[in-house]
């Protein structure tokens, strides 16, 4: 048996019905094999980064899981195309977005997964619900420097 890992995960939307999408969102993580959704954050109400159209509706999960991280950015990858996830650009407005921020203290660079992710230590709709999950992960001086983006709890 593998031993489980606390993965934090990034949920995002900022189409169709976000607050629906990600409450089904997860449901479904908690529904993984070898998952148990640990914590889920608030909801957090943000302004779009380096992109473009409405508001985003971001939260953040922490999963324990004994699947592997490619594993689980499979089954991420699944959640997402179950809700409705198109690519037509890189950074389009999406129905759902799914991103895996940390698994355990792992550090992965691989052609399809980069773990811690590449951005998360810049942007406020993660910092922010991750801190309420794991305050010892976020420090004053992140929060400050993303200080400038719109992001308030929804
Ligand atoms: N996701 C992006 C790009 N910009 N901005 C906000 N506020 N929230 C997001 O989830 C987000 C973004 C790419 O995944
Ligand atoms: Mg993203
Ligand atoms: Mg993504």
């Amino acid at each position: 048996m593998r031993v489980p890992v606390t993965a934090y995960v990034g949920l995002g939307a900022n189409l169709g019905e976000p607050a629906a999408a990600l409450a089904r969102a997860c449901a479904a993580l908690a529904a993984l094999p070898g998952t148990t959704l640990a914590a889920r954050s608030s909801l957090w109400r943000s302004a779009p980064v380096d992109a473009g159209g409405p508001d985003y509706l971001n939260a953040v999960a922490q999963l324990r899981t004994t699947l592997t991280a490619p594993a689980l950015l499979a089954a991420l990858q699944a959640i997402e195309q179950a809700g409705g996830r198109t690519r037509p650009h890189p950074n389009a407005p999406r129905t759902l977005d799914l991103d895996l921020l940390l698994y355990g203290d792992a550090a992965i660079a691989s052609p399809r997964l980069t773990v811690p992710h590449p951005r998360w230590r810049e942007r406020a709709f993660v910092l922010r619900p991750l801190q309420e999950l794991a305050p010892q992960l976020v420090g004053a001086a992140m929060l400050d420097a993303v200080a400038a983006q719109r992001c308030e709890r929804a």
